[in-house]
């Protein structure tokens, strides 16, 4: 520890830092003391958390089904709910202007992210299908779909992989190329691909049938479209969505906290802002097999039971590449995340 004394005006703004955050507690818990006392307050309802904000959330009333139904109300949380994320399934009451949320279901899974400092915070619970989108714009980046496929494995969900900006493709064979190459990679590996555009009727109409019934959070790059695909299937929902950089073509990180709507079909869909990483290095090496289907299935019939597939002999799954079994950009990418692992068991 320093033992490095502190000015009378440092231990004078310590302190007063200190009291204002005392007091900013307690005036919340009037606050909630409040709102509960009260008599206005209506019956316990069932409902789900669209939004965090600080210290408050905004909750959706929810039908027998728990299918969203209503308009969201703001709400203030008990002392003991602190770490609810949107998508959590809560009982809440309400006044004709504000709410309190007194108490949260178990969850059923939870997607877990790194905020800014790197800490792992839940972004969202309660999750059916992980909707990853990617675009020809920006530019698209495999090894991040894998680790975001890993990721999906890891927290138990079910991925679906988007193309949107399909009209780009009509621009140049290249891309056309690209995207054929790309689809077909996932579609052989088992995975749902489908392609969507916001631009063209009827851009959505696959899509849209994969979301019905389902909650489903969209994930993805900054600027390929996930804002413009939910106001496309919402139309009466106020969505922003953002300009890529002139230069860069990159997204501007647009939206910046995750927002779940009701899905008129059936459902609910999640938007959340757009991500570099997913930070998969609180997971094991077992979780990245799992996440490698193509890489594990030959992995079982690799010489040592303990392989790298690097440069080990009697390795199948480097055999596998050289036959063209497996793909190399795949194994890279399945490389470059073990590297990337703090556990240090790569
Ligand atoms: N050509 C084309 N452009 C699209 C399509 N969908 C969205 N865009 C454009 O892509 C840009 C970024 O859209 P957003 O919806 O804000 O992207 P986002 O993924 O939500 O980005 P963040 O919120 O920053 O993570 C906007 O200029 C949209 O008009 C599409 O299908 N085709
Ligand atoms: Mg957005
Ligand atoms: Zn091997």
């Amino acid at each position: 520890m320093s033992k490095r004394k502190l000015t009378r005006q440092q231990s004078w703004r310590i302190e007063k830092v200190q009291k204002e955050r005392l007091s900013r507690v307690s005036r919340h818990k009037v606050k909630v003391e409040g709102l509960l006392d009260n008599g206005d307050l209506g019956p316990e309802q069932p409902g789900r958390i669209v939004a965090r904000f600080g210290k408050q959330v905004e909750v959706v009333p929810v039908d027998d089904f728990g299918q969203p139904n209503g308009k969201a109300i703001h709400c203030h949380l008990r002392a003991n709910l602190t770490n609810l994320v949107t998508g959590d399934s809560v009982v809440f009451q309400s006044s004709s202007d504000a709410g309190i949320v007194i108490a949260c279901e178990i969850r059923r899974n939870v997607l877990e992210r790194p905020d800014s400092r790197g800490v792992i915070k839940a972004m969202a619970a309660n999750v059916d299908q992980i909707v990853i989108v990617s675009a020809l714009e920006p530019a698209p980046q495999p090894e991040l779909l894998d680790r975001y496929l890993v990721a999906t494995e890891v927290a138990g969900m079910k991925p679906l992989i988007v193309i949107n900006k399909a009209d780009l493709m009509q621009e140049s064979t290249v891309n056309q190329n690209f995207l054929a190459a790309i689809k077909n990679l996932y579609q052989v590996l088992g995975y749902t691909v489908v392609e969507s555009t916001t631009k063209d009727v009827g851009g959505l109409a696959e899509l849209s049938k994969y979301l019905i019934g389902k909650s489903s959070v969209f994930i993805g790059q900054s600027g390929v479209g996930k804002s413009s695909l939910i106001h496309a299937l919402l139309p009466n929902e106020d969505i922003r969505v953002g300009h890529l950089h002139k230069q860069t073509r990159l997204g501007r990180h647009t939206t910046s906290t995750a927002r779940l709507y009701g899905y008129k079909a059936g459902g609910s869909i999640i938007d959340s802002p757009g991500i570099r990483d997913f930070g998969l290095d609180q997971i094991s090496r077992k979780d990245v097999e799992r996440g490698f289907v193509d890489i594990n299935e030959f992995a079982e019939y690799c010489r040592f039971r303990d392989c790298r597939h690097r440069q080990e002999p009697g390795c199948a799954v480097l055999d596998a590449v050289e036959k063209g079994n497996v793909s190399r950009r795949r194994l890279e990418s399945f490389q470059r995340i073990l590297d990337t692992l703090t556990g240090g068991d790569a």
